[in-house]
């Protein structure tokens, strides 16, 4: 399956290096190697990342390396993959980040409130599943415009803040008719433009109030400029681009935001249509699985016992089960869930142990959810190569000596 997918793109870049027959002679080491010679360098605003851990894809864009995914179950913050639709705000909203003033609409004594006045209402600490939409897009073979995430758009991270209904309460209680949140990144947007067409708004189902949160702390440090200081709403189990960064304004609506990125943007959109509002939207996670190791970026395994291992989650319910397959998927076992249970909203890490003869294997995990979800073995096929949760597009080849 992964060779399938990667094979593509290697022969694309046979042809933009206009060199294939010396490619061809060095096979797939070579071009590993030529990757990594031509790998871009860290943006300025994550410049504090581990490079070696993860792959640039822009300026806007990098991904955490399979590889790199440790099993200490949160992800480093060094180590996460970072997505911005927009340039990010100037450095120096950090310089005084009490005096950050969010602008609460919705509730029956609508006010705005500093980032100190929100700390003083209450704190509550969560770990939850950060994943963009699109990873996991690299596997579709519609090749769909859009980041070529594989698997290391998402991460499991600890968020501190105050619970979002604590502040609602705060305020009076959610008004009446409300349907949905709504949350609007504090960019500076270019003159010029609509507004709305540019925007990062985004609306979630009432529902969300039950878990979301406005953070200003992850991963036991305050809250950085690319992940969204000074402040962010974070709503577990929903898709990364829910959880709006640099936060300026949250307000419960009685109807979605018009903002160009809710009505068109991140919409399932079937094979050969045009986004449009009646099409689903990203919001709800749902249950997934990949392995981490031993992948092909692994290199020669000796035959013997191996320690398989990688991550699982739920959406909103909590994963249950894993099972593993080093026949591609014709027969499973169950594999263990390893270390600390952070809550629903975090992965589980999961490991079965395996003898593997020499010769390549191709290895499977699919995950199954509390609610008996299980993580299928095809993608949904959608224009812009959202929500890809097939088992089979993440298997793993290894070649065992
Ligand atoms: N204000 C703002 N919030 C945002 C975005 C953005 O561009 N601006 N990108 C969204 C998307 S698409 C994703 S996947 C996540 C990425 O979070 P990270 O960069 O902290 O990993 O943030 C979301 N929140
Ligand atoms: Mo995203």
């Amino acid at each position: 399956m992964n060779h399938m997918n990667t094979s593509p793109k290697l022969n694309r870049r046979h042809l933009l290096a206009g060199s294939a027959g010396a490619w061809a002679a060095t096979g797939l080491a070579g071009w590993t190697g030529q990757a990594a010679a031509q790998a871009k360098p860290l943006p300025a605003l994550v410049a504090w990342k581990d490079a070696g851990s993860v792959i640039v894809h822009s300026a806007s864009t990098l991904e955490t390396r399979r590889s790199a995914f440790g099993t200490s179950v949160i992800t480093p913050s060094e180590q996460l993959y970072l997505r911005n639709n927009l340039p990010a705000p100037d450095a120096a909203i950090l310089n005084d980040r009490e005096s950050w003033e969010l602008t609460v609409e919705g509730v029956k004594g609508p006010r705005k409130l500093s980032l100190r006045e929100l700390k003083g209402l209450g704190l509550e600490t969560v770990a939850t599943v950060l994943q963009c939409s699109g990873n996991g897009r690299a596997f579709f073979p519609s090749k769909p415009s859009g980041t070529a995430w594989t698997v290391g758009a998402a991460g499991c991270v600890l968020w501190s803040g105050v619970p979002l209904k604590t502040m609602a309460k705060a305020l009076g209680g959610v008004a009446d008719g409300m349907l949905y949140i709504t949350g609007t990144g504090g960019e500076k947007l270019p003159d010029g433009l609509d507004p709305q067409s540019i925007v990062v708004e985004r609306s979630v189902p009432i529902r969300a109030l039950d878990d979301a949160m406005l953070a200003w702390e992850m991963n036991g440090a305050p809250l950085s400029l690319a992940h969204g200081g000074p402040l962010r709403l974070i709503v577990p189990g929903y898709q990364g681009v829910n959880n709006i960064k640099y936060i300026r304004r949250l307000a419960f609506t009685a109807a979605e935001t018009n903002a160009r990125i809710m009505s068109h943007g991140y919409r399932i959109s079937p094979p050969g249509s045009k986004a449009d509002p009646s099409q689903p939207s990203v919001q709800e996670m749902s249950v997934k699985s990949w392995i981490n190791s031993p992948t092909h970026e692994s290199g020669k395994l000796v035959a013997g016992t191996v320690q398989i291992h990688g991550v699982a989650f739920g959406g909103l319910d909590a994963v249950k089960r894993v099972e593993v397959s080093v026949d591609g998927g014709k027969t499973w076992a169950d594999a263990q869930f390893i270390g600390p249970d952070l809550g629903k909203f975090a992965w589980r890490q999961f490991v079965l142990q395996a003898r593997l003869p020499g010769g390549t294997h191709t290895l499977a995990s699919r995950a199954t959810d509390t609610a008996g979800k299980v993580q299928p073995e095809a993608r949904i096929e959608n224009v812009s190569g959202y929500n890809n949760t097939s088992w089979a597009d993440h298997t793993v080849q290894v070649t065992v000596a």
